[in-house]
């Protein structure tokens, strides 16, 4: 063996002499004058012979038996040839899975909240990095860097990007006609959630207000949280947008409907206003239609049972609880939501919002969420439960969507809470770029 080192490194000298330092690290795979050394041609031996002759530290065989095995190995070396030195036709586009500037799966990254009018955006992906509105554990505010760092496998095919072969959405020759960029975050402030609350509502203005889409006439939003409070301002622009209620849609393992005064005592008008209330507000602000909403993957225990089950009602929300899975299935819960959708909603186009907490999926898929509630769903029931939407009436009039609840610091080493939110992320972009015909 060490005799056969010998030998490739002799031929290597031999041809390195005066390149440059990549062609010396690199070899005869980028040496262009290089010619393999010129050994004689030998008969192969068998594989046992060739064993004896590893297995003894004495060489029993001729030279040539081992420069044929130098011989053979150059052969089956690939030969490579490089682009024209300024050629950058291949590294041109960030398409780099672990570098490069990171947006939600690559997709272009422009600026919605100042100039660039002329940008036609049809989905705005939009981080919303804030996390002090939680009543247990933190770390939210890193969500959508983790949700972006996350989806690096991910490729979308925009108006100034041809589809790869990794899209997922349609075949590979296709090019659709939607505008999907990522608009960056909203500058959040952390230190008082009013300022910060009302920031992210001029921030989902701005994109709406001062953006048309190539399809849809107004963006629709995804919102990566951040804690489930963000879903209020979503919520709040697009009722100012559409001019009526919104149905909501709200996969989670706890009912976000809490009367302030039952989550957190309601001692302040500021501190009522958190992420187990902010759908108490919705309804109190006539944000969303005061029958007809739906939770998903319901199990954890409420504060004072009676007393928030009729408010959660009062609200307007059904339930459908986490075990209803092994009753129902996945199918029955889709048919469900789907029939929700009433002949009366398709007749007034009622405006569908879907927020998903990332905490209806079980801990072991999202360990990494602020509070976490075990017998949830696994991942590919949720997305299964997100894919059964399409192309139905309730999924065409999806108008905006967020995923939250996603906390870093309390991820696993592999992100895969993150990874499951990327993946949701993805089945509702599918929902709003397929269910609308071109
Ligand atoms: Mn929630």
């Amino acid at each position: 063996m060490h005799f056969c080192w010998f030998i490739l490194s002799a031929a290597a000298a031999h041809y390195l002499a005066g390149s440059s330092l990549l062609d010396q690290l690199y070899g005869d795979l980028v040496h262009e004058n290089y010619k393999q050394p010129n050994f004689q041609q030998i008969t192969f031996f068998t594989e046992e012979e060739s064993y004896d002759v590893y297995s003894s530290q004495e060489q029993k065989l001729p030279d040539a038996y081992y420069e044929n095995i130098v011989r053979n190995h150059l052969k089956t070396r690939p030969e490579v040839k490089y682009p024209d030195k300024d050629d950058v036709s291949d590294i041109e586009m960030d398409q780099n899975m672990f570098g490069g500037i990171v947006t939600y799966a690559h997709l272009p990254h422009i600026n919605c909240f100042k100039g660039n009018q002329d940008k036609p955006i049809d989905v705005a992906i939009v981080g919303a990095p804030f996390d002090t509105g939680v009543s247990f554990r933190p770390g939210a505010r890193f969500g959508p860097d983790a949700i972006r760092s996350t989806a690096k496998r991910l490729s979308y095919p925009s108006s100034t990007k041809k589809q790869g072969p990794k899209n997922r959405h349609r075949k590979s020759d296709e090019l659709h006609s939607y505008s999907i960029v990522d608009c960056g975050d909203v500058a959040m402030n952390p230190f008082d959630n009013r300022i910060a609350l009302n920031q992210l509502y001029r921030g989902h203005r701005a994109i709406v207000n001062n953006h048309k889409g190539k399809v849809y006439q107004v963006p629709r939003v995804i919102t990566m949280g951040g804690d489930h409070t963000i879903t209020l301002m979503a919520l709040r622009n697009l009722y100012e947008q559409w001019q009526k209620p919104i149905k909501v849609i709200h996969f989670d393992s706890h009912i976000d409907t809490w009367d302030p005064k039952k989550l957190g005592g309601g001692i302040t008008n500021y501190m009522s206003l958190n992420h187990g209330t902010f759908l108490h507000y919705a309804h109190e602000k006539g944000f969303i239609v005061d029958k007809g909403n739906y939770h998903v993957g319901i199990r954890a225990p409420l504060v004072d049972p009676g007393f928030d089950s009729r408010h959660d009602a009062e609200c307007g929300f059904e339930i459908i609880e986490a075990t209803s899975i092994d009753r129902i299935g996945v199918q029955g819960i889709i048919k469900e939501l789907v029939e929700s959708y009433t002949a009366e909603d398709v007749k007034e186009g009622t405006p569908v919002y879907i927020s998903v907490d990332i905490d209806v999926l079980d801990p072991a898929y999202a360990p990494g969420t602020g509070t976490m509630e075990v017998g949830g769903f696994t991942t590919r029931e949720l997305l299964a439960i997100l894919d059964g939407l399409r192309d139905t009436d309730l999924g065409c009039n999806i108008v905006g969507a967020d995923v939250v609840e996603v906390s870093p610091p309390y991820d696993t080493n592999s992100g895969i809470t993150a990874l499951a939110a990327t993946a949701v992320i993805d089945s509702l972009l599918k929902i709003m770029v397929d269910s609308i015909p071109l």
